[in-house]
């Protein structure tokens, strides 16, 4: 029986310098990057795993230093039991200049190198561990092309950061069907930061904590076993904080206020303390009320952890009196012309309204 965790595209050291969440919100959120690679090498010291695998991207070489790779193996050197397995990605490459190779690691740390796909045997030489680096940040190389094959009888990993959904990708494009076929007990990928389990065999573990809002849902760690040739795996939620998007309707029937409690109840109370929420404001709203977002945000500071609102509302016009106001101009014709249709209809209510908007922001700009 073969235990393991499976983790990836951690990031540390991400500055976030191109996010949509604002500066303090950032540097929490690199301090949560490390908590939750502590958090991870806690969990498979705590479930006894025979196996943590980092399947690439597991700091930003960019911001990383001599100190911060130190912080890396010290951290991973509490797991002394466990064999750990590191593949670099795009973000983390192994080459001559690394980080990787200022320091010296202990002997359960196995970092497999760039100059191909290699096996290394665990367990009396019952485990094959295949794994291959990456050593540049673009690569297109067709690691495969001299691949024997794995031993059947033996179990087989591989571990390897690419690209599975785009076989044009500059970042080591892979074909799942050919690694289907191979028969490996279970291909631990890393790159696409949206856990994706593609058979019990073969998953993207996703990065641990989400790094913005293009990462929205649920993120974690996979835990598998391999036991009599058979492989489960399980994702498991471990982030700290989710970045959510919400949806929330407006019609004209509410108030200032109504629109307020729709936003704060778009979940769970305890998790608009923990979570980053991006809410969508849709349909329309009475003439009367004046929405302004930059107030309504400061206004639910003390109730969100972070919150952003984009607002896709339009104004409910009085049409009657807009009309009569606008007899004779193109206002007035396109208002006539769209009562004649059925205003119930949804589709007919939205051309007009949106159309209302065109006319007359048209109407203030002139
Ligand atoms: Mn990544």
């Amino acid at each position: 029986m073969v235990k393991f965790i499976h983790t990836g595209d951690l990031h540390l050291g991400l500055q976030f310098k191109n996010v949509s969440f604002n500066r303090s919100i950032a540097e929490k959120r690199r301090i949560e990057l490390w908590d939750t690679f502590e958090r991870i090498v806690n969990r498979a010291i705590e479930r006894e795993v025979d196996f943590l695998f980092i399947a690439g991207d597991l700091y930003e070489e960019e911001y990383f230093t001599l100190g911060d790779i130190k912080r890396v193996r010290d951290t991973l050197r509490k797991a002394k039991d466990i064999n750990i397995i590191i593949t670099a990605g795009n973000h983390d490459t192994l080459n001559i200049n690394s980080l990787y190779r200022m320091i010296d690691w202990p002997e359960n740390i196995k970092i497999f190198d760039s100059a191909g796909l290699k096996k290394v045997e665990y367990m009396d030489s019952d485990i094959h561990v295949y794994g291959y680096s990456w050593d540049k940040g673009e690569n297109k190389e067709n690691i495969f092309n001299n691949f024997g094959g794995i031993d059947k009888d033996k179990t087989n990993i591989l571990i390897i950061h690419g690209d599975i959904l785009n076989k044009e990708s500059p970042y080591l494009p892979l074909d799942k069907m050919y690694l289907q076929d191979m028969g490996f007990n279970y291909i631990g990928l890393g790159h696409i930061h949206k856990p994706i389990i593609i058979s019990n065999r073969m998953a993207y573990c996703g990065s641990p904590e989400p790094l913005d809002f293009g990462e929205i849902g649920e993120h974690g760690i996979i835990e598998g076993i391999i036991e009599k040739g058979n492989t489960n795996i399980e994702f498991i939620p471990f982030s700290n904080r989710s970045f959510l998007e919400k949806t929330i309707d407006i019609d004209e029937t509410l108030g200032y206020i109504d629109i307020i409690n729709r936003i704060k109840q778009c979940d769970k109370y305890d998790n608009l303390k923990q979570n980053l929420y991006r809410i969508k404001l849709e349909g329309l709203v009475h003439r009367d009320i004046e929405l302004n977002i930059g107030d309504i945000i400061k206004s639910l500071d003390d109730d969100f952890y972070y919150l952003d609102i984009i607002d896709n509302t339009i104004v409910d016009y009085d049409l009657n009196s807009l009309e009569e106001e606008n007899q004779g101009n193109i206002i007035g014709h396109f208002i006539k012309e769209m009562k004649k249709k059925n205003l119930e209809d949804k589709v007919v209510r939205d051309a007009l309204y949106i159309g209302l908007e065109a006319l007359m922001k048209g109407k203030v700009e002139l």
